[in-house]
């Protein structure tokens, strides 16, 4: 006699990232707009309500899109570890937001775009730090979109690998109307 066994099984798919070739990941966290130079951080100033450390919520910060290829908020490891941080940036435990390159097409972009912040005669101070590894991932860019105009200013862009730590961003910038920061993210062919 013949006995037949069926196995229940599932399997589960956490990304579409089948090398690390094909596999990228951009990560940001504590973003902090203050007014002034970079190099008077320390000193007193009233901020435009542009920080953000994710812990809580995404402070405002929206998506053009939302779907599979756009920021996530998330903690602790990402589906593919080995192309994400291990933690946030805060506190090591906490939040941050990130995109994969694996849930993308090739030249895709998912934009995180901040609320409106305030315009001011002088220099503005945006620092933020981010995260890109694996080589998936093609361009992380930081966009000043001024209100009422269409054409938005890049300020600042890195491309592929950046190594397996935090890294910190830091722009000056100025806009005397009421503005939005947008960080951009592409997919590149890997
Ligand atoms: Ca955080």
């Amino acid at each position: 006699m013949m006995t037949v066994c069926f196995y229940e099984f599932q399997v589960v798919f956490v990304s579409l990232c089948k090398s690390f070739w094909d596999c990228g990941l951009v990560a940001l966290d504590d973003i902090t707009v203050t007014l002034g130079e970079c190099q008077n951080t320390g000193v007193f100033w009233p901020s435009p309500p542009g920080q953000c450390d994710f812990e809580l919520n995404e402070c405002g910060y929206s998506q053009e899109r939302k779907d599979k290829s756009s920021w996530h908020r998330m903690r602790g490891r990402t589906p593919t570890s080995y192309t994400g941080p291990n933690g946030d940036h805060t506190s090591g435990v906490g939040y941050y937001m990130y995109i994969e390159a694996s849930n993308m097409n090739y030249g895709k972009k998912a934009r995180l775009i901040s609320k409106e912040l305030w315009g001011f005669s002088g220099q503005q101070c945006l620092t933020f730090f981010y995260h890109m590894h694996g080589s998936g991932m093609g361009l992380l860019s930081v966009y000043l979109k001024k209100k009422g105009e269409n054409r938005e200013i890049l300020l600042w862009r890195r491309r592929g690998e950046q190594g397996i730590s935090w890294l910190k961003g830091l722009i000056e910038y100025e806009s005397s109307k009421a503005h939005q920061i947008v960080f951009e993210a592409i997919r590149g062919l890997s």
